[in-house]
């Protein structure tokens, strides 16, 4: 939230472009109207260790936090270790993404792997979902609210972007003290590719949500810059009526 405030922007980049130079690119474009850069490292062709820094480097000099959405499922101590593993994402993931199906030991084991390499992060709970046919239903978002509300690893959820009732309610059952970030949010509303839905930016503001995910809504656009500023002025701009109206 500090940093959106700085960038007046509450736009979290799901850059899922499938190198490291065009991720780099996108982030060098765009990154003074976002304020996280969202990474599916697994989709990357060209991974390699080393080269990844120079996203890593990009990301620092953008003023962003490094949001790797890799959905760990998995039991507490089989997430533990896949946060090493080749991709070795608790070295420089601030931020990550789970599910709580296996239970409600994974936010440990998440955290846990910060510890081992003497870092600390923070977990993204998938509390609801924006594809269609999800089988998240209102009773699992009820334990997940009850998991990660009682976690000091877990920062926020992640909630439909694509419905403003469905945001609404999962504010009203977490409360204040945990972040929303919802996905499923694009400045053209509809149905996307595959299932996706899609709601409005604002709208998705306006219910609750503290971040808005935007991915192909900017790498997509004919003008990737014209179009990071609109998505950062919508939530701003909501960000700044709803607070009006507290
Ligand atoms: O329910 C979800 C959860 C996530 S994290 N629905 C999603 O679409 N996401 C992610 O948000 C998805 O993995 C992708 O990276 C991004 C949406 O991309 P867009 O191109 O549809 O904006």
């Amino acid at each position: 939230m500090e940093i959106s405030t700085r960038k007046k922007s509450l736009v979290i980049l799901a850059a899922d472009l499938y190198t490291i130079d065009e991720l780099v690119n996108l982030i060098d474009t765009v990154g003074p109207y976002i304020s996280a850069l969202k990474t599916h490292v697994d989709m990357i062709i060209d991974f390699d260790k080393l080269k990844w820094k120079k996203v890593l480097k990009s990301a620092e000099n953008n003023d962003l936090m490094i949001f790797e959405d890799r959905k760990f499922a998995d039991i507490g101590k089989i997430s533990q270790i896949q946060m090493g593993g080749i991709y070795d994402i608790r070295s420089w993931a601030d931020l990550v993404t789970a599910h709580r199906i296996s239970g409600p030991d994974i936010v440990d084991g998440l955290g846990a792997s910060w510890s081992d390499v003497e870092r600390i992060g923070g977990i993204f709970l998938l509390a609801q979902m924006s594809s269609r046919g999800n089988l998240l239903s209102s009773e699992y978002t009820d334990e997940v609210v009850n998991t990660g509300n009682g976690s000091p690893h877990v920062v926020g959820y992640i909630g439909n972007g694509s419905s403003a009732a469905e945001i609404s309610d999962l504010r009203e059952k977490s409360g204040d003290g945990k972040l929303i970030w919802t996905p499923g949010v694009n400045l053209e509303t509809g149905v996307g590719k595959l299932g996706q839905r899609y709601g409005n930016p604002y709208d998705a503001i306006k219910s609750g949500s503290d971040g808005i995910i935007v991915g192909s809504g900017i790498y997509n656009s004919k003008d990737r810059v014209e179009s990071a500023k609109a998505y950062a002025k919508a939530s701003w701009d909501a960000l700044i009526e709803r607070e009006d109206n507290v």
